[in-house]
C-alpha cells in the first residue's frame, strides 16, 4: 500500500473512550486519588476532549449508567458537541446495588431466580436505551456479573435460559437502528460459573436474539493463552462481531494500557479485522461491517489522560501495521503452506516502524506530533487541579 493511501486508511480509525476511565481507578487494596481528577460527567467530557485534541482519533465517549447518568441528557449532548465529541455505546450496570434500590443484585440480575429482580434489571437496561437515544448513542453494551462462586450454587442451564428471556425483553425495546452487545467474561466477581463466560455463550445469545445482537470482545476477558485473534475470526465469520474493549493484561482482567503487555497479540487482532475489512466477499455481503472500537481500562497509577493518549496511539499503531501486511503474498504462502514465508510476511509488517505515518495522520488532523509531550507542556492537569480544587 503506498504511503498516501496508507495514511488515508490509517486516518479512518476512531476509538471511543470510557467515561469511567478519567478518574484514577483502584483495586480492593485501595485507590490513589490524583489532583485535578474530574468530579462530574461534564468534567470527564472536558478530559475526553483533551485526549481527542492530542490524538485526533478519539471523537466519542462511552457512558456507564448510573455512574455517569446525566441529569439533562440533551444539555450533555450539546456540551459534548461543543467539545467535538459524540456518544458511543451505553453501558448498563446491574452488578452493583444503588442506594434505595428495591431488589439486590447479590445473586444476579438478568439471571436471578426472582422475576422481580430480573424485571428491575430489564427496566434499568431499557432506561439506558432511553438515555442513549437522547444522547445520540446507537448501541447498548450488557456485561453481567451474574454467576456462582461455588458448585451447586446455580442451575447452570436455567440461569442461562432466564438470562436469554430477560435479554429478549431488552432486545424488544431496541430502536431499529441500534445494536446490543453482550460482553463475555470467564470469572470475577463470580469465581466458579459466570453465566456469559465465553464467546460461545455470547454468540448463542446473539443468534437467539436477532440481527441487531452482536458480541463484544474485551481483551482482558479471556483465560491465559486464549487465542483471542481466533475468537475474533470466528465472530467475524458468524457476522456477529459487534466491537471491542481494548486493554491489556498479564494475569487476569488487569485492565492495563492497550499494547503495553502483548503488543503482538493486539497486532494479530487487527490483522484479522483488516483482513475482513479488505475481503471483497465481506465488503459485498456486509457493507455495515464496522466493529465499535472502545477502550476499557482502569488507570490506577498513570495520569488517566496520559494513559488514554498512550493506549489510543498503540491501538492506532497496531491497526496501521495491520494495513501494511502484504495480503496477496500472505495468501500465496498460506496456499502453498510455506510456513516460514507466511510468518515472515506478518512479522515484516509488525516490525515496521509506523510512527511517521501516525504522526502524519495527527498532523493532518491538527493534533501534535508528540501528544504526551504536548499534553505535559499544556499544564492541563495543574490548571484543572486549581480549577477543580482537588
Ligand atoms: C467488566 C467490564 C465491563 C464494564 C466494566 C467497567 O470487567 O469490562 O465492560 O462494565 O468492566
Ligand atoms: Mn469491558
Amino acid at each position: 500500500m503506498k504511503d498516501e493511501e496508507l495514511t488515508a486508511q490509517s486516518s479512518l480509525l476512531e476509538i471511543a473512550l470510557p467515561s469511567w476511565g478519567f478518574a484514577q481507578g483502584g483495586t480492593r487494596f485501595g485507590r490513589f486519588p490524583m489532583a485535578g481528577e474530574p468530579r462530574t460527567i461534564d468534567e470527564k467530557l472536558e478530559d475526553a476532549a483533551m485526549v481527542h485534541r492530542m490524538t485526533g482519533i478519539t471523537p466519542r465517549v462511552s457512558l456507564h449508567i448510573p455512574w455517569d447518568k446525566p441529569e439533562k441528557p440533551k444539555a450533555l449532548r450539546k456540551h459534548a458537541k461543543g467539545l467535538g465529541l459524540a456518544f458511543d455505546a451505553m453501558n448498563s450496570n446491574t452488578f452493583q446495588d444503588q442506594p434505595g434500590q428495591k431488589h439486590s443484585y447479590k445473586f444476579g440480575s438478568l439471571s436471578h431466580t426472582d422475576r422481580a429482580v430480573r424485571k428491575q434489571a430489564i427496566e434499568h437496561n431499557i432506561e439506558c436505551i432511553e438515555i442513549g437515544k437522547a444522547l445520540g448513542s446507537k448501541a447498548l453494551t450488557v456485561w453481567l456479573a451474574d454467576g456462582g462462586s461455588f458448585p451447586g450454587q446455580q442451575h447452570l442451564r436455567s440461569a442461562f435460559t432466564r438470562t436469554l428471556d430477560s435479554l429478549h425483553e431488552i432486545y424488544e425495546a431496541l430502536p431499529k437502528d441500534w445494536r446490543i452487545f453482550t460482553e463475555h467474561k470467564p470469572f470475577e466477581p463470580a469465581f466458579y460459573s459466570t453465566v456469559v463466560q465465553d464467546w460461545g455463550t455470547s454468540l448463542m445469545i446473539a443468534c437467539e436474539l436477532g440481527p441487531q445482537a452482536f458480541c463484544l470482545v474485551d481483551l482482558g476477558h479471556h483465560l491465559p493463552n486464549c487465542n483471542i485473534e481466533m475468537v475474533v475470526a470466528r465472530l467475524i465469520e458468524a457476522n456477529r462481531l459487534g466491537g471491542f474493549h481494548f486493554n491489556d493484561s498479564k494475569y487476569a482482567d488487569d485492565d492495563l494500557s492497550a499494547g503495553s503487555i502483548k503488543p503482538y497479540q493486539l497486532f494479530l487482532v487487527f490483522n484479522e479485522l483488516v483482513d475482513a475489512q479488505l475481503d471483497p466477499l465481506i465488503q459485498r455481503l456486509r457493507p455495515r461491517f464496522q466493529p465499535a472500537y472502545m477502550i476499557d481500562q482502569s488507570h490506577n497509577i498513570k495520569d488517566p489522560i496520559e494513559d488514554l493518549i498512550q493506549s489510543s496511539i498503540e491501538i492506532h499503531r497496531a491497526y496501521t501495521k495491520a494495513l501494511l501486511v502484504d495480503r496477496a503474498a500472505l495468501a500465496h504462502y498460506q496456499e502453498i503452506n510455506d510456513v516460514v514465508m507466511a510468518e515472515r510476511t506478518l512479522k515484516e509488517a509488525y516490525e515496521t516502524d509506523v510512527s511517521p505515518i501516525l504522526a502524519e495522520v495527527r498532523r493532518k488532523k491538527g493534533a501534535p506530533e508528540d501528544p504526551i509531550a504536548a499534553y505535559r507542556e499544556s499544564g492541563y492537569r495543574v490548571a484543572k487541579a486549581r480549577e477543580r480544587g482537588n
